[in-house]
């Protein structure tokens, strides 16, 4: 418990946390089960190529997300790229700078111009009445991106899509076992993505989907994963290797069957914060929708500095020092990074609300690695830190 300014391991104090604490330490779920797959697999010696496993996961995505089809891939930013070739997106995309950098570069990768459009600051998705103005005639489609597993505003990006005559689909990254207006992500646009990379709230070590209920499209993106491939000696597609192994798909099962006691301890988790982040000014949590399935995988922080006296990043130098490896994602914004900076030097203009926000989000940790005990001292410090700000600004 820090008591005194020297108690802080920023000021020679010793760190509350002996090993670092990391936002997205993986969920692993049952070991044996895991394990078990893993020696079924050696045994049968099928490896990857549309396996037992991926089949099984695959089904079980669909069950649960009731979607037609889900198409498994080696990774989510793979799963974006093959998306969006199956949907012919080409000249510009529109998509909010305020995400991962892999929903732009699978764009980019392709010739494919990312066009980034402001957020809404309180949803933190893209802002519908700002994207008619970001509209060309280039413009081929929009991907929506449901930040943090909050979805975006599903209704009014449809509406636009239809009438602009554009293509919706989502990268829904984060928002795996969320709902939106009491059906699952997954049923909505012409497709979604997911990512199953080891700090997701599923992961299969690192994997991706794309789930769509459209049969022909489901039918091109099973080609294109695979070479563009139709049994032996047959290429009627253009394609890629985007496969999902046997070994990741048995991580994946094994933690969609883990998945109500991880959202139980992400909940548990999540409400901790809130309550002990509630006592400081100036600092809040975003909320989740409670009438909606929600995985909470993260813990996101605002941070009002004109309240706080202390910076979000002054915050995140002191907890990083305390063995806690706070987040600021996704400073500073796709559109400040290469080779973005360089093709629209004056995005920031139209951005306003990514920029305020890029600058005042922390992401803490959470999952299964994280005890009540752990959160108590996180926002322990940062109350400390909070309450002796003036005094701690001028030393650091
Ligand atoms: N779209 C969106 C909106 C995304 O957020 C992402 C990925 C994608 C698309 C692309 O999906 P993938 O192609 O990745 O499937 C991480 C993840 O690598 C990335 O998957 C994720 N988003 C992003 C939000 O976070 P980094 O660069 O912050 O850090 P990384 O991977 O080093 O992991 C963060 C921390 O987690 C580490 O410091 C330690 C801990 N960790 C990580 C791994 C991999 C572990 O404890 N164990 C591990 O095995 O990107």
């Amino acid at each position: 418990m820090k008591m005194q300014l020297e108690n802080l391991a920023i000021f020679g104090g010793t760190p509350v946390f002996v090993e670092k604490l990391h936002v997205g330490r993986p969920n692993i779920g049952n070991r044996e089960d895991l394990l078990k797959r893993f020696n079924d697999i050696l045994d049968r010696k099928w490896l990857s190529n549309n396996g037992l496993y991926v089949q099984e996961f695959e089904k079980k995505i669909a069950d649960m997300l009731g979607v037609k089809h889900c198409i498994a891939i080696c990774n989510g930013t793979i799963a974006l790229e093959i998306a969006i070739r199956a949907l012919g997106l080409s000249g510009e995309v529109i998509i909010p700078s305020f995400t991962f950098i892999a929903t732009a570069h699978a764009l980019q990768w392709q010739e494919i111009t990312p066009v980034f459009s402001d957020i809404n600051s309180k949803t933190h998705t893209l802002d519908p009445q700002k994207i008619e103005m970001m509209i060309t005639p280039r413009t081929t489609g929009i991907i929506g991106v449901h930040l943090w597993g909050r979805p975006c505003d599903i209704e009014r990006l449809t509406e636009l899509s239809l009438k602009y005559d554009l293509k919706l689909m989502f990268d829904a990254s984060h928002a795996f076992g969320c709902s939106y207006q009491n059906k699952m992500i997954g049923n909505f646009g012409e497709l979604e993505v997911f990512s199953f990379h080891a700090t997701k709230f599923i992961n299969s070590f690192e994997g991706g989907a794309i789930v769509t209920n459209n049969d022909d499209l489901a039918d091109k993106i099973r080609l294109m994963k695979n070479f563009g491939f139709s049994g032996f000696d047959n290429v009627i597609h253009i394609g890629t290797n985007g496969k999902m192994t046997e070994i990741a798909a048995a991580m994946g099962i094994t933690s969609i069957e883990n998945l109500y006691s991880f959202v139980e301890i992400n909940k548990r988790n999540y409400d901790k914060y809130k309550q002990e982040l509630e006592k400081i000014n100036g600092i809040s949590i975003i909320n989740y929708d409670e009438k909606e399935r929600c995985n909470y995988q993260y813990i996101v922080l605002e941070i009002d500095e004109k309240t706080t006296k202390i910076s979000r990043d002054q915050l995140m130098t002191i907890l990083h020092i305390e063995n806690v490896i706070a987040r600021r994602y996704f400073y500073p914004g796709c559109h400040r990074m290469q080779p973005y900076r360089s093709y629209f030097p004056h995005a920031d203009l139209l951005l306003p609300e990514t920029e305020k926000l890029a600058k005042c989000i922390l992401v803490l940790p959470t999952g299964t690695s994280i005890t009540l005990e752990d959160i108590e001292k996180i926002t322990q410090v940062i109350q400390f830190a909070v309450f002796n700000a003036s005094i701690i600004t001028q030393q650091i």
